[in-house]
């Protein structure tokens, strides 16, 4: 085995700036351990995680439920590839399907597969039951979209650095404004080849923006009435992030396992990444029921780890704690608390104009212009006072730590952002 080093954090970066693709800027830290809602740098300094992976690690760094499950599988049988079955993919897509409310799992890896899965399954959909002709399906997506970083959803991306001169581009994409239903009537009114209508119940990396009340249930009646199918990215918002189950979940936030969701928010399709795994192992899900997933066959779609058994052991685990600890409700809870505190905060103090969110997806817009450094600054100053965080676009920092905070660590960390970002000069 490679021998592993005890590495200085210069000594880490060094080897990821020499031997790595540019592909990210991070903040200078180098982690090395992660238990709940904190993290360790190589040097033994503690820090909360106020980023959770992009809300990969909902259920707290490295718990021991879910790692239990993920090496004692791994000790058994880890990979079969979909030759042959397995003793728990069909356990896992019942568990799921049933958590969910859905007649039918896909299971794929990232995230951005899962969106690329939806689309070819609503594509399908269209041709072959809504009988749209061949080749002519068009899918509504929202401005300022973030659904991953493949050739085809970049294609559909209005973020130029995200998708400058990877073209030519996928066709058969119609870029609406979010959170604007006189647009989406209008599109869905405009061609009788729309397929589907894609979009995130809140537009994470956008910057967290979250819709006006209502938004979801009547676009997801306005698709209806037009037989056109609702699909939600709820990779980020999914799984009790935002103080329910599923963003999509309406008004409440319950804990129960079988939740089959609000009917009228409901979606056709459903995209599962991230927590899915608890960030302990690349999982992630399409759901639908029969109407929709029977338009899959053999050997129309799939992937080597898609399914496999240790994913199906921690995606199970990693539900089975969402449920247990109750995490949605914790996330609502905590959420209205954060919002409550920087809110208060923010009217003594102007360099933060608002902030915004649902449950433990929050973030501030700092008052200076979008291309400034001052968010990564304050991130920065964050950083030497033991809190993690990232600005997403330009003068936004997102919060979002792990939904296993306690009020106490909540308040530890308020105290430590307002303090921060009152004695920042820039
Ligand atoms: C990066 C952003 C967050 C997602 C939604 C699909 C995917 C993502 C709503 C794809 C992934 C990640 C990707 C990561 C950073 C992070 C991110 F800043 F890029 F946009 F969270 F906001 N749908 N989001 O948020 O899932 O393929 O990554 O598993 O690419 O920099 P993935």
């Amino acid at each position: 085995m490679a021998v592993l080093n005890k590495l200085t954090s210069q000594e880490a970066i060094a080897l990821e700036n020499k031997h790595g693709a540019n592909n990210y800027h991070p903040l200078p830290v180098v982690l090395s351990k992660g238990e709940g809602v904190y993290v360790w740098d190589v040097e033994g300094k503690k820090y909360y995680d106020f980023l959770s992976a992009y809300s990969a690690v909902n259920q707290g760094h490295c718990h021991p439920k879910i790692v239990d499950a993920m090496t004692n599988q791994a000790k058994k049988l880890s990979l079969t590839s979909r030759a042959f079955h397995n003793d728990m993919l069909g356990q896992y897509e019942k568990f799921a399907t049933e958590y969910f409310g859905f007649d039918k799992l896909l299971p794929m890896n990232t995230g951005a597969e899962a969106v690329e899965t939806a689309l070819k399954i609503a594509r399908k959909w269209a041709y072959e039951v809504k009988g749209i002709e061949e080749n002519k399906a068009e899918i509504i997506v929202c401005e300022n979209n973030f659904h991953g970083r493949t050739t085809t959803i970049i294609s559909f991306s209005n973020d130029e650095v995200a998708r400058k001169n990877f073209g030519p581009y996928t066709n058969g994409f119609i870029k609406i404004e979010y959170d604007n239903l006189q647009a989406l009537k209008e599109t869905l009114e405009s061609s009788k080849n729309i397929a589907a209508f894609l979009v995130e119940p809140i537009q994470g990396e956008a910057g967290v923006f979250v819709p006006s009340d209502g938004y979801l249930a009547t676009a997801k009646e306005m698709c209806a009435a037009h037989n056109v199918l609702f699909i939600a990215d709820e990779v980020q918002t999914g799984i009790a992030r935002t103080g329910r189950l599923l963003a999509t979940c309406g008004n409440c936030a319950c804990p129960e396992k079988n939740c089959s969701g609000s009917p009228e928010t409901k979606p056709d399709i459903l995209i599962l990444g991230k927590a899915l795994s608890g960030g302990a192992y690349p999982v992630s899900a399409v759901l639908a029921n029969d109407v929709v997933m029977n338009v899959i066959g053999p050997g129309n779609h799939g992937s080597t780890f898609g399914g496999n058994p240790i994913a199906a052991a921690v995606a199970m685990a990693a539900l089975e704690v969402v449920a247990d600890e109750e995490l949605a409700i914790n996330a609502d809870k905590l959420g209205n608390i954060f919002r409550h505190e920087l809110t208060e905060f923010c009217k003594t103090n102007d360099l933060v104009k608002s902030v915004r969110g649902r449950g433990l997806l929050n973030a501030i817009l700092i008052n200076d212009i979008e291309d400034s450094s001052t968010a990564w600054d304050i991130c920065m100053k964050l950083r030497d006072n033991g809190l993690l965080a990232k600005p997403t676009h330009g003068n936004i920092i997102r919060f979002a730590p792990p939904l296993v905070m306690t009020e106490v660590q909540l308040m530890d960390c308020i105290s430590i952002i307002t303090k921060t970002i009152s004695n920042f000069k820039k």
